[in-house]
């Protein structure tokens, strides 16, 4: 029983020192599997292209919070991700920052001060504008506390609409959590539900002059209905830390909107102790017969 290690080389010195530490073996990369049938984890973005390579596969753990990057798996092999404060919380961060950012017209303030132009513009308090925020799992629930805890008006959407600290709205009243949202909070994950939703239906039904703080997945949003929607008015300025593709290409026309500031997927980064932790539950959890932290439904994608 062994893990294999398939990440980032810089964050394996950590890996293997915690592995050792804890008496459980880790195979440091593909190149290093000399006998596949030890291998029952692999802990990767992208898994290895053959996976029929090791016939006692347990488990494929994303070395991220998201899933939807790696394939579809073989019968019988689990699909987990990795489930680590410091991600949330580095979520959490940049959501706070990209709020306050589009709340206090930073994108337009960050154009007049190319222009040296000093002019203000109406101020409002955060708990005149309301939040809405899409996707009410471990970091959008993080956010909401926050926001809340600022005075912003929070409201949520989820699958299920299951209740929490703020309303939150069940994905098939979709319409009536849009039409009270001011600002568009996406920490959805990417499914076959998902793709494409931040697109030309979903911004017609926001309240003109709307919004978007995107740190979900570049799929989720339909560029081209975001410039339509922002040349319309019917949007007034987006952040996004996630594109389709990745990285955005340096002559996208998204980059030099003023309307638009772009960060480079960098919300999170795992950090390498919190991986390897996480994935030492997990080889544990597979030892003891004991449900794997952070499995993931492959039916519904997340
Ligand atoms: P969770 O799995 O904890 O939460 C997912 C939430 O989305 C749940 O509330 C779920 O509803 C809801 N949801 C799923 N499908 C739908 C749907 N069709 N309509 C409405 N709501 C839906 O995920 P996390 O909070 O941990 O992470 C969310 C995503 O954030 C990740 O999948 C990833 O894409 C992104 N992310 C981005 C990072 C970055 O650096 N930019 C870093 C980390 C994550 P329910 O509660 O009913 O299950
Ligand atoms: C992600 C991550 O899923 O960085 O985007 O964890």
């Amino acid at each position: 029983m062994a893990l294999l290690f398939a990440s980032t080389a810089a964050r394996l010195p950590v890996w293997q020192a915690m592995f050792d530490d804890a008496g459980l073996p880790l195979i440091a990369g593909e190149a290093a599997v000399t006998d596949p049938a030890e291998v029952t984890a692999i802990a990767c973005w992208v898994p290895p292209a053959d996976l029929a390579r090791y016939p006692n596969l347990r488990v494929v753990l994303s070395v991220g919070a998201g899933v939807d990057h790696i394939p579809p798996l073989p019968q019988g092999v689990a699909l987990a991700r990795t489930l680590a404060p410091g991600i949330e919380a580095m979520v959490r961060d940049w959501t706070l920052m990209a709020t306050l950012m589009l709340h206090r017209d930073m994108p337009a303030y960050l154009d007049q001060a190319r222009q040296g132009l000093w002019q203000s513009r109406p101020v409002r308090m955060a708990s005149e504008r309301r939040v809405g925020i899409m996707g009410m799992g471990r970091i959008g629930g993080l956010v909401a506390e926050s926001l809340s805890s600022l005075g912003f008006d929070i409201a949520g959407l989820s699958r299920s609409g299951r209740d929490g600290a703020v309303p939150i709205f069940a994905a098939d009243r979709q319409d009536a959590f849009l039409a009270r949202t001011d600002l568009l909070i996406c920490l959805l994950p990417l499914t076959e539900a998902t793709r494409g939703l931040l697109g030309r239906r979903t911004f017609a039904a926001l309240p003109r002059g709307a919004g978007l703080v995107h740190a979900g997945r570049g799929a989720h949003l339909d560029a081209e209905a975001l410039r339509a929607a922002l040349d319309a008015g019917q949007l007034s300025g987006a952040i996004l830390d996630v594109t389709d593709p990745e990285p955005l290409p340096p002559d996208h026309w998204m980059w030099r909107d003023p309307r638009i500031v772009v960060t480079p997927h960098i919300a999170a980064q795992t950090d390498a102790a919190e991986g390897a932790r996480h994935a030492l539950a997990v080889m544990r959890a597979l030892r003891d017969g004991a449900p794997l932290p952070g499995q993931v439904d492959q039916a519904l994608g997340y």
